[in-house]
């Protein structure tokens, strides 16, 4: 038995809660003397569907004294010699409102230990240095006798591989954090080379990803869908995967990310570094103009030979959608407000943040945007987010743990999801729909059941139990991030050296070869998967285990523990919206 909470703790302001698998009526919270500050009595929620427990909620929000703490709950147990008394406490934790500062930087710095083609120096990676990794020439797939040159960049994840459309994400989610949060960003030092160079570190570290990007462009503007060995290497340091470095053929979706993600930086680095931004412009235009002569879907599928990552789609409307905004918002050319029209007119999840589907950061880009905009398009997007929102508060409503995840959604990277549904919430409160959301949310519906490969036919969802609890955008973005950092049914946290009971195995390739004990900080772990897409899962998690208890902290787990790039970015921007509310 336990008692669940954020392990880094909360903020002053806002919802603070503890979550207890079991029935309690009353919790205290003890100080680091061990004195009662605060007692309350506990509100029992019921039947936590995803988590397979009945839960119970100790609300302490009323309480805002700085300090560190930890909860304590009595309850009756049954025991052979007759009814006994249970003593349960939580891990400690920290109420302050900087509480999440330490975590950002980490989070931020996890990029820095991913870089590829650049040695990790003793100055900025302590133990973790190692030397410069994959800095062979790379052949292009199609014609391996051609050699190019791409160093540099990001690892995508436990893998070595480095892929286009999932570096574009993280892009976006790291410099949309920056262009809404730019207070939180400014002055972070994050221990890197470029540190103290009068550029924020974000983009410092954003830097040696697009800088990557550029190399990647062909001279018809397209763009290789990702640099990879042609199967993923054994568990062994960066810099001893010497195979052969394959260029990938071009994608439409890669290109039309790499058109994106260029001209959103093209804005962004304008202050800092002019012929940066114009470099970015005209690889952007570039990029543009390979789509306009390739109206058609150039997908991409692994071809016979190559196991890496594949990051496959069936289509890239939402793709070629968000090349023209950003395009549009950098330019204001009337073209590309055409263009992005058309793109609409294929349908495509407006408010979706990931590696394949992108139609979230073009309306981010148009709505954010300083030229002319339609009062029509602007009324659209932002009813797509109060739609998004609301049914995310309406999911939350449904879980004990206020995580706005149906037990189905809990699939490979399921915490990539959780930390989506913080940005949708930050994004809401950012354009001011907070009533609006809560208004949409009293008639919302829950998302559909989706169907996985081999289920049976569809059971219908049962509805579970319900708490409204209302809470305001910045409450329920909280929510995600307490379920984040431990306040789940494994009282696990999934940020590597944040949390009492941080997990401390992933999936990544460096931190089990280099034989240290402790991984480096700050990476996310994809987080619990009810579908155990690997053997190792299979394994250790039987059938039937509740959606949120398919995890387990072992390295061999990809489908459940590895970490990437994309799963850390919406982290730093949920932690960023909230850091930037942190004296409100
Ligand atoms: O689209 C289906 C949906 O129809 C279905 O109902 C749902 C059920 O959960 O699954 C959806 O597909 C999932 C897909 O991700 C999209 O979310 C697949 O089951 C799932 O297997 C797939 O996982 C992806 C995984 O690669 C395997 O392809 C992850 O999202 C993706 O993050 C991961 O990416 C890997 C790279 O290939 C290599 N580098 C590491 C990286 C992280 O593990
Ligand atoms: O390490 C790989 C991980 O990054 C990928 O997400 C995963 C799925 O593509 O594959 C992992 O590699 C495994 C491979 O697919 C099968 N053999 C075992 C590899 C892990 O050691
Ligand atoms: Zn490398």
């Amino acid at each position: 038995m336990a008692i669940f909470v954020n392990q880094l703790g909360y903020q002053r302001r806002g919802e603070k809660r503890a979550v207890l698998p079991y029935d309690c009526d009353c919790f205290w919270l003890l100080d680091e003397a061990g004195e009662v500050c605060f007692e309350g009595e506990t509100k029992r929620f019921g039947e936590d569907k995803a988590s397979g427990d009945r839960v119970t909620e100790a609300d302490f929000s009323s309480f805002t004294n700085q300090g560190k703490y930890r909860v304590k709950t009595s309850r009756i147990i049954e025991d052979p010699a007759g009814e006994g008394v249970a003593l349960e406490y939580s891990p400690w934790f920290e109420i302050r409102d900087d509480v999440y500062e330490g975590l950002e930087r980490d989070l931020m710095k996890a990029f820095y230990y991913l870089r590829c083609g650049q040695e990790l120096k003793k100055e900025h990676a302590g133990v973790y240095a190692h030397p410069a990794c994959h800095v062979g020439m790379t052949a292009l797939w199609e014609d391996p006798s051609v050699l190019i040159e791409t160093t540099g960049g990001w690892h995508d994840a436990g893998d070595y591989g480095r892929y286009v459309t999932a570096g574009a994400c993280a892009l976006a989610h790291l410099l949309y954090a920056y262009r809404m949060y730019p207070q939180v960003f400014r002055d972070k030092i994050t221990g890197i080379p470029e540190s103290g160079n009068g550029v924020p570190d974000v983009l410092n570290e954003c830097r040696w990803e697009l800088e990557w990007f550029l190399k990647l462009q062909k001279s018809d503007g397209g763009v290789f869908h990702k640099v990879t060995t042609a199967q993923h290497a054994p568990f062994v340091m960066p810099q001893e995967d010497q195979a052969q470095l394959f260029a990938l053929p071009v994608s439409s979706m890669a290109t039309a990310d790499f058109a994106a993600i260029c001209a959103m930086a093209a804005g962004i680095y304008r202050e800092f570094d002019e012929d940066f931004s114009l470099r970015l412009e005209k690889a952007s235009k570039k990029a543009y103009w390979w789509l306009i002569s390739h109206p058609e879907f150039v997908g991409f599928r692994n071809p016979e030979g190559c196991g890496t990552g594949e990051y496959g789609e069936w289509d890239d409307a939402s793709n070629r959608f968000w090349a023209a905004a950003e395009l549009y918002a950098l330019t204001g050319e009337k073209k590309f407000h055409e263009d992005l029209q058309v793109a609409l007119e294929r349908h495509f999840p407006l408010t979706a943040l990931g590696y394949g589907e992108v139609g979230g950061f073009g309306i981010l880009a148009y709505l954010l945007s300083k030229q002319g905009k339609s009062v029509d398009l602007m009324h659209k997007f932002f009813q797509a987010i109060v739609k998004d929102a609301a049914t995310r508060v309406r999911v939350a409503e449904e879980s004990g743990y206020g995580v706005s995840m149906m037990d189905f959604e809990y699939g490979w990277g399921s915490n990539m999801g959780v930390m989506r549904h913080g940005m949708i919430f930050a994004i809401a409160d950012y354009f001011g729909l907070e009533e609006k959301v809560k208004e949409a949310a009293k008639t919302a519906e829950l998302p559909k059941r989706w169907r996985w490969q081999g289920e049976p036919e569809e059971e219908p969802y049962v509805q579970g139990t319900r708490l409204k609890r209302n809470w305001s955008m910045r409450d329920h973005a909280a929510a995600q991030l307490d379920y984040l950092l431990g306040c789940n049914a494994m009282g696990i946290s999934y940020v590597t050296g944040n949390g009492e009971n941080a997990y401390r195995y992933p999936h990544l390739r460096p931190a089990h070869a280099d034989g240290i004990e402790e991984c480096m900080p700050g990476m996310v772990s994809g987080g619990p998967n009810r579908h155990r897409q690997d053997p190792r899962a299979k394994e250790l998690i039987p059938d039937g285990t509740p959606a949120m208890k398919c995890f387990a902290d072992d390295y061999l787990c990809y489908s459940l523990n590895e970490i990437t790039i994309y799963w850390n970015s919406p982290a730093v921007f949920t932690v960023g919206y909230l850091l930037s509310k942190k004296d409100l």
